[in-house]
């Protein structure tokens, strides 16, 4: 039982999760492994930001039209050159990249990886914790470099997901399929360790998740949904509102102490038809480990968000995902059966 053990590192448990899949090669302990790296390095240059003047902005927008932060920009390449050389990789997706990104030649490896560098990354200056969000799928094409049909795999087959959250400390969070873990990184001695040991998240909950400023823009059964949290009645508390704006943040929050989180679609603009998040390295790894927690992940028409085709790397998604009792109840407004 892992959590009887003690000073585990987030490195030996990878290797203990290899141990449960008989016909594993080492190779995703590999890729997991270098993603470790990226996450101590990116630590280091977020911890240090305050300091360094590496704070601010680098002038460049990215495909989702936002300013990209020096921080994010390092964040990406840091992943990026780990990635490429690590053997285990065959092509990326990044938030910050437009297009599929290519592994060194003679370095393709047999999984993909799609990931979010730095997301919350407008919180930066302002001392939020923001993260980094990974997906990991096994290649469906031959050999060689990989292309975007490796990527566009649904969620319910990755066979890794997780989060490096950056905050009052550094927390990974990551499942490859056999429950979700949480360690901690000591910066004294450069090693993540065993500080959450097969994490659940609370069935239900007191806590709801949403920027309420687009409330007058959501559609009847979100509106309804949530003004029954607020207004408890019964044996029903009333939720309180916790909305940091920094998915990783918000996620990480619920699913420690339990809640839902929700961006749903909303009637301002075409942009938003879809909500905001994106499927591939947002809502799809994400969805992946809140289900192995125990939770759930929709969208706000029904959907599971594990069994979503992609049809493009940056493809957004409407998501209510947390704790499985409220998630349940959502989806009972949204099919109109409470409200
Ligand atoms: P809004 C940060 O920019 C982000 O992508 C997520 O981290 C966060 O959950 C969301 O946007 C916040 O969006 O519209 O509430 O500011």
């Amino acid at each position: 039982m892992l959590s009887k053990r003690k000073g585990i590192t987030v490195s030996r448990q990878i290797m203990d999760d290899q141990q449960m899949h008989p016909d594993a090669t080492g190779e995703l302990t590999g890729l997991l492994n270098d993603l470790v790296v990226a996450g101590k390095i990116i630590s280091a240059e977020v911890n240090m930001a305050g300091l360094a003047d590496i704070l601010g902005q680098s002038g460049r927008t990215n495909i989702q039209g936002e300013d990209v932060q020096k921080l994010d920009v390092f964040a990406n390449q840091t992943i990026k050159r780990r990635m490429e050389q690590c053997g285990h990789v065959c092509v990326m997706a990044s938030e910050e990249d437009d297009d599929i990104i290519p592994v060194l030649d003679g370095y393709e490896g047999n999984y993909t990886i799609a990931f979010d560098p730095l997301d919350g990354s407008s919180n930066i200056d302002v001392n939020v914790s923001i993260g980094t969000i990974f997906s990991i799928h096994r290649r469906v094409s031959a050999s060689g470099q990989g292309d975007e049909g490796d990527l566009l795999q649904k969620g319910s087959r990755q066979v890794a997901a997780g989060y490096i959250i950056y905050g009052s400390s550094t927390v990974m969070v990551y499942t490859t399929g056999n429950g979700v873990h949480g360690f901690t990184l000591d910066p004294s001695v450069g090693e993540f360790f065993l500080s959450h040991p097969d994490i659940k998240i609370p069935e239900t909950s007191l806590y709801y998740s949403v920027n309420e400023a687009y409330a007058h823009h959501w559609f009847d059964s979100t509106r309804n949904y949530i003004e029954y949290l607020k207004t408890g009645g019964g044996d029903r508390k009333p939720y309180s509102l916790r909305y940091i704006g920094s998915l990783v943040a918000d996620f990480h929050r619920n699913l420690v102490k339990g809640g839902v989180f929700l961006y749903t679609r909303d009637k301002t603009s075409d942009e938003k038809s879809e909500g905001k998040l994106r499927l591939l390295y947002e809502a799809a790894p994400l969805a992946m480990i809140v289900e192995q927690a125990g939770g759930r992940a929709i969208t706000d028409d029904g959907r599971n968000i594990l069994e979503i085709e992609p049809r493009g790397l940056h493809q957004r998604v409407p998501l209510i995902i947390g704790s499985k009792g409220d998630v349940d109840l959502a989806e009972k407004f949204l099919r109109g059966e409470m409200g």
